[in-house]
Formats: C-alpha cells, structure tokens, sequence
C-alpha cells in the first residue's frame, strides 16, 4: 500500500496512556466507587436492566494486577458515522489485549452493527494493525447504522459470540450505540452468556458527554480541521473584502461543533440551535440578527463576512421543527412510497399541501424550492431527517438577501451582498487525529480491555481529567445506566443515553455572548492554521476551547 510522508511519520507517534496505565499490565489493579444510579427515572431504568444496573463506578490505579488468567476472545465494532482516531481505540484495545496474553484474539466485525449479525469478520494481527495506527478513518473495518435492539438481532449475535467463542463485545459509538451496547450487555447477562459488552464514546458531533465522559473522542480534530478551514476563508474574505461566507457545520442534534469553531475563530455570525429553540426564534428573526450584522458591517465599509451555521438548525427553529414533524407524519408508512411515485414537483406541492396545516404550510412556502425538496430526502435508520443533505447555509444566505432588497429599497441599506456557501463535515470526520485524540482514543481502547479482564460489563469506557496533559488523565469505567433516561422515541418510551446539548449557562457559551456583539460588526477573525503533529506541545498537545473553558 502507498503512503504518505506524514502517515508513514503518523505511524512512529507513540501515543500517550494516563499516568495509571504506563506500568505495564501487571501493575494495574482497579478499585471500585460508589453504587450508582440513572440520571433520571431510576425505577423504570431499574426495572429494564436488573442485571446491569446500580453498578459501582470504577477507577485503575498503579498496583498489582488480581484479575483472573482467562484467554480472551474480543470482538469489536465501529458504529455511527467516522470520527477520528476510531483506528486508535481499536490499537489500544489490541496492544492490551496482546500484552495481558499473547494468544489473546481480537476479531473485528465489518461494517457496524450488520458485521456481528452477518457474522463478516477479520482477525487482527500486528502487521494489520500497525498499517493504521494514528490513522483517521474507519476503513479499518468500516462502520455502519444498523441498530442493535431487537431479540432476534440479539439472539444471532449470542449465536455468532458462541461460534467464536467470545468474552466480550467492545462498540464503538455515540449515544445510540452506547444505548444499544448497555441492551446488549443486560441481554448477555440476563441469558448467562458470560460475554461482557463495553463502550466507548464516539462522536465528532461533542453531543455524548455529562458529568463523567468529558468528551467524545473525534470533537477535537474534526473541529479543528473545520475551524483552520473556516479561519483560512476568514483570511479570504477579508483579502477579497466582496463575500459573505455562510458555512455549515455538521453537528446533528447539538451545536457544540458550531460553538467551538466559533471560539476557535471568532467569526461575525454563529447561530447556536439550542439557544433558537430556548428563545422561540422564528425563521424572520433569525434572518433579521445576520442581516442587521451585514447593515452595520457595510456602513464601516466592510461589505464581507463569515456566518457560522450548525447543521441542525432547522429543528431548533420552532416553526421548521414542527413543519418537519408534520412531514414525518404526511411519509409516514406506505405514503413515502405513494409521494415518491408522484412523477412532477407540481403533483408532489399539490400532495404536501393538500396533507399539511396552514401553519405548516405558511412556514413551506417561505422556502426556497431546493430546501423544500431536500426536506423529503429519506431519513436514516433512526427515523432522522439527514440534515446533512438540508443546505441551510443557502437557506440563510437566501433569506438574507431578500431581507437587504427589502431594506435597500426602503433606504437603509446601501451596501452589496455578495455570498459564497461551504459544508464542512466530511472534511473532518476522518482526518488524521490530532495528538489529543491519539491519546484519548488509544487510552479508550487500552482501558476498555482493561475493564474486560477485571469482569466488567454494561460500562463505558471512562478516561477523565483530560483538559490536563496525558499522565495525569485518570482511567476507569461508568455503568451505562447511569447516563441513561426514558424518552419518547417514535412513538414509545425507550431508555437512551441522555445528549448533552450546549448549555446556555456553561462557560463556553457564556464566553461567545460576551464577545459576540463585537464579532458582528467589527473584523475580530482569529486564524487557528492547520493541525500540527510535530512541535511544541503548547501547539501540538492543545485541547478544545470547549474543553479549556468547562474544565476552567
Ligand atoms: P454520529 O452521531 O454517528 O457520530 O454521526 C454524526 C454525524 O457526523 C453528524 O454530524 C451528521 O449529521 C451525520 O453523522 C451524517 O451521517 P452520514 O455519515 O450517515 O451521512
């Protein structure tokens, strides 16, 4: 296989474990915490995993190892969508495993979730492994969205554990998979399997994180891929001075990825979906804060911009969100089929308004067309609207401009608006990873083997403390109970973990509405350039602003 200068140097990086885990194997012994309990409805989480739940939190520490001999069979997967440094968690849990018992085995099942059912598997070795050590990517058995949650489903996994004889299932992924992982671990233990289920927590969308898990591993690289882009269009506009830049951000159902690009490189405009929702912000309003920031930047003759836009906005602008539930209603069952096979857009309008309420409708028909067509993409396996595939940087970008004809033509606008849209999201999810996701994803792995030879299952792997250098992070494991809540998912309470959304009271948000006024109208861009895998670790070793500021 060709490779490049900088993968082949990627290879030799040696990436750093917390300070508990740097002894050797043998020097590591565990020690439990307290009971706990499910942040919310503790009797029905209870009720629903009676095998797994109430678990102690754990922690590792520098002593001697009394976990018992036992060859182990591990199987991993990745779910969800990529994130860098997936190919790190996997070497960790690998180099572990190797170095507790050479004739341990790692198997990884391909393609998410589907490669346990289909039983479509490798088995790793050093050569394999060693061609995608601090890599980005997750081609090294690739992903997928398959959802783990029916008996059936988990009856062909116990079938497919017992032909490989294996001990423990580690997934890789956000919140859904977690979730799924915790089911698949009661479900394991319910029925006496003795396989273990571990997590750990996947997500460049920064949205699986709470009091215990600090951070999804990926947030990092992929926010600074997207903040060096958006600081490099930053540097463009203001050489070119004649465009406005509306740029989306991926971040699907929290605009953590928004607000920390918009820390990194303090642009005029980031729209934050959590605060539109909590304000009630309709469409208009939205459209009027850009546009009064374009009025006053071009009366100081600044006729340029950068507007940052979370993907996920359109939910959180009450009156789209309610638009798209009436959409999921209108394709719900056999009718995607029924519109679908409607052969003009002029017969596909007439079904939507014929199906829609007038509220609905009034918010429809604001929409440019190619937005309106985009809102009957199909939804993913979860039922979710993609909004990757929604261009909400042009629907603002339209919308902007229809509101400065308007003013240009009552007089109080007199400048020129001219606008240049940018997706970033796929960009990021597979760059390489920057030294702190190097190190947090190989410590993930490293300690989700460690927390299969201790016995456990239904954790998450747990490496904290991680806004300070590596050697003072601290490993352990948190049951999955304890994130967990019940909320209403189509239609039926399911237990999940809970999302964190971005708070409107944290530190971080806090520090862009202290500044945001100023970036709006004067030129405050900040050019955070490239990541850098070499050099000084004050520029190398750097976490995320989000991170820098909760941790204070
Ligand atoms: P995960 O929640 O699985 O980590 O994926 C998040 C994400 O990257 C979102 O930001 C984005 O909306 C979505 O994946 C895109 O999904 P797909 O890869 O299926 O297009």
């Amino acid at each position: 296989m060709d490779v490049s200068p900088l993968q082949k140097a990627r290879y030799e990086y040696n990436p750093k474990l917390p300070g508990m885990l740097r002894n050797g194997i043998a020097d590591i012994c565990v020690s439990e915490g307290e009971a706990t309990q499910s942040v919310a409805d503790q009797d029905k989480i209870k009720a629903l995993f009676p095998n797994t739940y109430g678990k102690k939190e754990i922690t590792f520490a520098k002593g001697t190892n009394t976990s018992a001999a036992k060859k182990q069979v591990v199987g991993v997967i990745l779910s969800g969508g990529q994130a860098p440094g997936g190919h790190n968690v996997i070497s960790g849990l690998y180099d572990a495993l190797k170095a507790t018992d050479k004739s341990n085995v790692l198997l990884g099942f391909k393609g998410g979730p589907s490669g346990l059912i289909d039983d479509d598997y490798i088995e790793f070795t050093d050569s394999f492994i060693n061609e995608y050590r601090n890599t980005g990517g997750f081609d090294i058995i690739g992903s997928g969205r398959t959802k783990l949650e029916t008996e059936e489903q988990f009856k062909i996994v116990t079938e497919v554990a017992k032909k490989h004889g294996l001990t423990a299932i580690v997934i890789i992924g956000g919140d859904d998979s977690n979730t799924n992982a915790a089911v698949l671990a009661e479900y394991m233990a319910a029925h006496n399997t003795g396989v273990q289920v571990i997590g750990c927590p996947k997500t460049i969308d920064g949205d699986l994180k709470n009091e215990d898990i600090e951070a999804s591993f990926g947030f990092d690289t992929a926010t600074k891929t997207y903040s060096g882009l958006i600081g490099n269009i930053e540097r463009d506009a203001n050489s070119a001075k004649k465009y406005w830049h509306f740029i989306k951000v991926m971040g699907r159902s929290a605009s953590h990825v928004a607000l920390e690009c918009a820390l990194e490189t303090q642009p005029n405009i980031c729209l934050i979906g959590e605060e539109v929702a909590a304000k009630k912000m309709s469409l208009a309003q939205i459209t009027n804060y850009i546009a009064d920031s374009v009025e006053k930047r071009a009366a100081n003759g600044d006729h340029f911009g950068v507007a940052i836009i979370p993907e996920g906005i359109v939910e959180f602008v009450p009156e789209f969100s309610a638009l798209i539930a009436e959409i999921n209603e209108l394709l719900a069952g056999k009718k995607t089929e029924e519109f679908n096979a409607l052969p003009s857009w002029d017969e596909k309008y007439a079904f939507i308004k014929k199906g829609l309420s007038a509220d609905a409708m009034a918010v429809f028909d604001i929409l440019p067309q190619g937005i309106q067509q985009q809102l009957f993409l199909e939804r993913d396996p979860h039922g979710n609207v993609q909004v990757s595939l929604i261009e909400s940087e042009k629907l603002f970008a339209e919308m902007v401009g229809t509101e400065l004809e308007k003013r240009k033509a009552a007089g109080t606008f007199k400048g020129k608006f001219g606008t240049q849209h940018h997706f970033f999201g796929y960009e990021g999810r597979c760059a390489f990873p920057s030294n702190f996701d190097a190190d947090y994803c190989y410590s993930l792995g490293y300690n989700a083997f460690m927390l299969i030879q201790y016995g456990y299952t239904g954790y998450l792997s747990k490496v904290s403390n991680i806004s300070k250098p590596a050697e003072q992070w601290v490993a352990g494991g948190m049951p999955i109970t304890k994130m967990m809540n019940i909320e209403r998912r189509n239609g039926e309470d399911k237990p999940v973990i809970r999302k964190a959304l971005v708070e409107l009271d944290g530190k971080p948000f806090k520090y862009f509405e202290a500044h945001r006024e100023q970036w709006a109208v004067e030129t405050c861009f900040t050019y955070p350039g490239a990541i850098q895998y070499f050099g000084p670790s004050e520029v190398c070793d750097l976490t995320t602003r989000t991170l820098a500021l909760e941790k204070g």
